[in-house]
């Protein structure tokens, strides 16, 4: 009671005034200038104290911040980086081994750390975990020194910056011999190429070219129908170019010995063997020849034996069976037409498949 009318007393000493420089309010406390004003606490000169005590569960604040934390902050040491994360090399590396590096660092108050990139650049493929402060991922296949710079941040947000550096080196991806059949195995970065004997195709020439058909066969279609042709077909519409797939229910059939079926690969390959099929009794497919072409223009006959143009062998009469007939020298082509020669019934009637390799 003593204080509440002595808190009394002093509103009726300040508020009142004209002036007003000192304002007390009840319950609360505060104490403010005008506007512009200073407002200096002065203790005595006698070596007198000036406390601040906030209440059980007061906080005493500065600006928005509690002070206590203020000091703990101003009072706190930097994150110090540890003897496993020394200033310089982290290790050399050989392209597409796995990196997996752990930076150390501690703060003397023990509050948790966060890291950062700050500078430099990570090897490609690599990436700092910024919670962990671990270097994650995959060394890229170069020779090449990255040196970057990572902070080290707690909590007080004092921070501590090392500089690292990651070598690597590239790895000849043929060291593993991965051409097989022959190939000849040419390093790159982060792989390699094979170049395959002629007989053989793929990424590591395990494929045998005159057994890879390129899927003009009615159960396969990869060849679609657009990029199959024909010239001076016999019939109307029942026989169109793309019914001339090995197995088709149906079949292509040519006039005479100036028709041709031409199929399109699509792009230019490595053309190894071929296969016809006659269509029926009355249509069929004895002998032929096969043309090839890069450009769709320009058709050179391919010849059984090298350098001379060579008949190659259908079915005959057989049309329920395919006739293979392997190329001796391996064609580039995009364009294949097959040209009837000779047939038994009315008219040459056949189906086909092609084999080749990718270039
Ligand atoms: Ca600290
Ligand atoms: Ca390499």
């Amino acid at each position: 009671m003593a204080s509440k009318i002595f808190l009394m007393t002093l509103c009726s000493l300040f508020l009142k005034s004209d002036a007003s420089f000192f304002e007390v309010r009840y319950p609360s406390v505060v104490v403010s200038a005008e506007t512009g004003g200073n407002l200096t606490i002065a203790a005595g000169p006698n070596g007198g104290n000036i406390y601040m005590t906030p209440g059980d569960r007061g906080t005493v604040f500065i600006g928005h911040t509690d002070m206590l934390k203020l000091f703990e902050i101003v009072n706190s040491q930097p994150p110090v980086w540890g003897q496993k994360a020394p200033y310089g090399p982290l290790g050399t590396f050989l392209g597409g081994d796995v990196v997996s590096v752990q930076l150390m660092a501690i703060d003397p108050e023990g509050t948790h750390l966060r890291y950062e990139k700050v500078s430099g650049a990570l090897p490609p493929g690599v990436y700092l975990d910024k919670a962990t402060g671990k270097l994650n991922g995959t060394a890229p296949d170069v020779d090449a020194t990255y040196e970057f710079g990572i902070r080290v941040v707690d909590e007080q947000g004092k921070y501590a910056d090392q500089t690292f550096t990651i070598d690597t080196r590239e790895r000849d991806q043929c060291r593993s011999n991965p051409c097989l059949n022959g190939g000849t195995c040419t390093d790159d970065f982060g792989t390699y190429t094979c170049k395959c004997t002629e007989k053989y195709g793929g990424k590591v020439c395990n494929i045998v070219c005159a057994s890879q058909a390129v899927g003009v066969a009615n159960s396969v279609k990869k060849i679609p129908d657009a990029q199959m042709a024909g010239h001076y077909a016999f019939g109307s519409s029942d026989h169109k170019a793309y019914e001339g797939r090995l197995g088709s229910s149906t079949g292509w059939i040519g006039m005479d010995k100036n028709s041709w079926l031409q199929v399109d690969l699509g792009n230019v390959r490595n053309v190894q063997a071929v296969a016809t099929q006659g269509y029926s009794a009355t249509y069929t497919l004895s002998t032929y020849h096969l043309d090839c072409s890069v450009d769709g223009n320009r058709f050179t006959h391919v010849s059984q034996v090298n350098g001379t143009a060579e008949l190659f062998t259908g079915s005959g009469k057989s049309y329920t069976t395919s006739t293979k007939q392997v190329l001796a020298v391996p064609q580039t082509c995009r364009y294949v037409r097959f040209i009837p020669n000779t047939w038994t019934g009315t008219h040459p009637g056949f189906r086909v498949e092609i084999y080749a390799c990718e270039l």
